[in-house]
């Protein structure tokens, strides 16, 4: 079942509602999930560019959430373990690619993207290099996360480096590891006591807030208080991210999962979900890749 939620990221303004964004999680909900048990992130080196990769141990986690849109409802999911990107993909490591392939974008071969404003509209000249329409740039922008990228852009990426999209399994317990929590960091909100813990939009759905010096995207990174219980950064916010998983009962729509920078703190929760066509970019939508263990 799908919702009006999933519709705010639609690319079409006849149906964006964001109004289930501006759902406000009980404080009581969030304290009743308990106590965390945060564990040290283990990283292990990786030459080149493609940056640093976590360890995740795998295991069996509750995914989803009771409180959450009807796709979330709570079921028992093991994942095996895997290794993911700490970060998510940069501008920087996206141009490697270009220079060292010659890939040519979905949004440069059709010539336009997906920019947001009051309502996503298709901008002509929009692509990862002009992330926010013709006349935009990435300039100063080598550590932001890459954006304007498909689903095929990003598993191009991923594939170039050795690496894969995770599921949406291996995803959501990478954001949120086993004990329940609801965002990467726990269960308390993304902005409390002067500690910002993404890059996120206002209470307000689903506009930008400029207030940490970031209208769109953040350098990748940007917020350590906001690691998952594996040290991932930027799980949640600053860009939604592709996975390989095809939504359910809409296997025309892929998964993207985490929320970005226009979105408020009921669409950062590690299990919720959004379905997008594979084939369009997007300035709040962008990589992170993973890999199966080393055998
Ligand atoms: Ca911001
Ligand atoms: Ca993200």
């Amino acid at each position: 079942m799908r919702t009006d939620t999933q519709e705010s990221m639609r690319p079409v303004a006849s149906k964006f509602n964001c109004a289930p964004c501006r759902r406000v999680l009980s404080t009581a909900a969030g304290v009743a999930l308990g106590l965390l048990l945060a564990q040290p992130p283990v990283a292990t080196a990786e030459p080149g560019s493609a940056g640093q990769m976590i360890a995740v141990p795998g295991g069996t986690f509750q995914m989803g959430d009771p409180q959450g849109d009807a796709n979330e409802t709570p079921k028992m999911v093991t994942v095996g373990p895997f290794q993911m990107m700490q970060r998510e993909v940069t501008n920087r490591q996206f141009s490697e690619f270009v220079a060292a392939t010659g890939h040519r974008t979905d949004g440069e071969r059709t010539g336009s993207g997906y920019v947001w404003g009051r309502s996503w509209r298709l901008s002509k000249g929009a692509d990862w290099r002009h992330p926010d329409g013709a006349d935009s740039s990435i300039k100063g922008k080598a550590d932001h996360p890459v954006v304007q990228v498909s689903a095929g852009d990003a598993a191009a990426y991923c594939a170039w480096r050795g690496l894969r999209l995770p599921d949406e399994k291996e995803w959501e317990f990478a954001a949120r590891g086993t004990d329940g929590r609801r965002y990467p960091w726990g269960n308390d909100r993304p902005f409390e006591e002067q500690s910002r813990r993404g890059n996120f939009g206002t209470a307000a759905c689903c506009a930008p807030d400029r207030s940490d010096g970031y209208e769109r995207t953040a350098p990748v990174g940007t917020y350590p208080s906001g690691a998952s219980p594996y040290g991932l950064l930027d799980m949640a916010g600053n860009v939604w991210e592709w996975t390989s998983s095809r939504f359910p009962g809409e296997p025309d729509h892929v998964v993207l999962r985490g929320g970005g920078w226009g979105n408020n703190s009921y669409c950062l929760r590690a299990s919720y979900r959004h379905g997008n066509p594979p084939q369009i970019g997007l300035n709040m939508v962008g990589i992170r890749c993973a890999r199966d263990p080393e055998s």
